[in-house]
């Protein structure tokens, strides 16, 4: 550090130089993050202060959390939803499962997830000392292979879970068969919905992935994906919100005696964004981006396919994966782990930034 310190505008002139390296937004279709909404940079700018970690301190914030778990909630048809704003993805993931943990103690305990699973998933196992089995996926299809599944399940397993939304082809399990078979064996089951949570119940024909579907027990929803919030905001959703008491550790010297998170101090600033950009758009605003989403979806996968690529599967959420084939320089597009082309159609992701990349495209042949 040095000893003396820079005027405002060094220190932002010498951060734009770095913000510059970064790849723009038209760029990316790699990433299940996008640009946040005006009215979350707004809500972020005004609680950038506020600390959920302790609640007392903050307890208008902490009431917005439990407004935006009380909705989140209700759009997945839940009643009386229980749960708390994480970090994101990985960390619902984690705390599902920890809290399966504690329902079911048993020796050696196992979770069985889809080989689709999000890598947060590994993460979890081997942090909470489980073992995690892979159920493989569906012949030509990447749902899962719920016969397969079953098969995994034995007197150890906690927990099953499914996918609503994969990481890597945006389809989604069938979380009904899945319910049902942990409710057969009377364990937890927990949908990661992080990307398809904010996308499937604006979808023309939404199929059941979430507390309407009886057994249900955990959501991941994230709402710095499709939820446009300011990263990191994620959500964990539960069926009954007692079943937070199963992660109280001692707080002595807080204003609230018990913590529930993972983290410690965490920030209201995402929160309130999140809640910012539920309130300012409502069912009516995501339905809208949504089909925008998929309008843009459409129009990739049908531009390129007139240029012969082939399409894995047909596109169920905003995400498009292609065979391996070459794309011209500069564009972000991940691969699976099967090598496929992945494109997700964030709301960053313009019809114009479609249309020059098709353009640029065209031009390789
Ligand atoms: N569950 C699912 C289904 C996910 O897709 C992800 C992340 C997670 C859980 C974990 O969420 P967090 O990353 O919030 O903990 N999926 C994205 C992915 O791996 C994360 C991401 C986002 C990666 C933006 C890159 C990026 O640019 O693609």
């Amino acid at each position: 550090m040095d000893e003396i310190g820079c005027s405002r505008e060094e220190v932002l002139s010498l951060l734009a130089g770095y913000r510059a390296r970064d790849v723009p937004h038209n760029r990316i279709f790699s990433s299940m993050c996008t640009v946040p909404h005006q009215v979350a940079l707004a809500a972020h700018e005004f609680f950038a202060s506020t600390n959920l970690g302790d609640p007392g301190l903050y307890p208008g914030t902490a009431e917005i959390e439990r407004r935006l778990i009380a909705e989140l909630g209700s759009l997945l048809h839940g009643t009386s939803t229980g749960g708390y704003a994480t970090s994101g993805g990985t960390e619902s993931n984690l705390q599902a499962i920890r809290i399966a943990k504690k329902l079911h103690p048993t020796e050696k305990p196992n979770i069985v997830v889809p080989a689709s699973a999000h890598f947060s998933f590994d993460k979890t196992a081997d942090i909470l000392g489980i073992e995690m089995r892979l159920a493989p996926y569906r012949e030509g299809e990447y749902t899962v292979d719920v016969d397969s599944m079953a098969e995994l399940i034995d007197k150890n397993t906690i927990a099953v879970a499914a996918v609503a939304g994969t990481t890597e082809y945006g389809v989604i399990d069938d979380v009904p068969k899945v319910s049902a078979l942990a409710r057969e064996h009377n364990i937890w089951c927990h949908v990661d919905a992080a990307f398809g949570g904010l996308v499937i119940p604006f979808l023309k024909n939404p199929v059941p992935f979430d507390f309407a579907v009886d057994g249900v027990s955990s959501i991941t929803l994230d709402p710095h994906k499709m939820g446009m919030s300011t990263i990191p905001c994620g959500t964990l959703l539960l069926r009954e919100p007692e079943h937070m008491n199963l992660l109280a550790v001692d707080s002595p010297y807080l204003t609230m005696k018990t913590s529930f998170t993972l983290t410690g101090t965490r920030p209201g600033a995402d929160v309130a964004g999140a809640y910012a950009v539920i309130k300012y758009l409502g069912r009516a605003g995501f339905r809208e981006i949504v089909t925008g989403c998929m309008e843009n979806t459409r129009r990739l996968v049908s531009g390129m396919e007139a240029f012969g690529y082939k399409t894995v599967i047909n596109p169920v959420m905003n995400l498009a994966a292609f065979h391996p084939a070459e794309i011209p320089k500069g564009w972000k597009v991940s691969k699976t782990r099967a090598g496929h082309l992945r494109f997700v159609m964030m709301p960053h992701v313009t019809r114009d930034m479609v249309e020059t990349f098709l353009l640029e495209v065209s031009s390789l042949f």
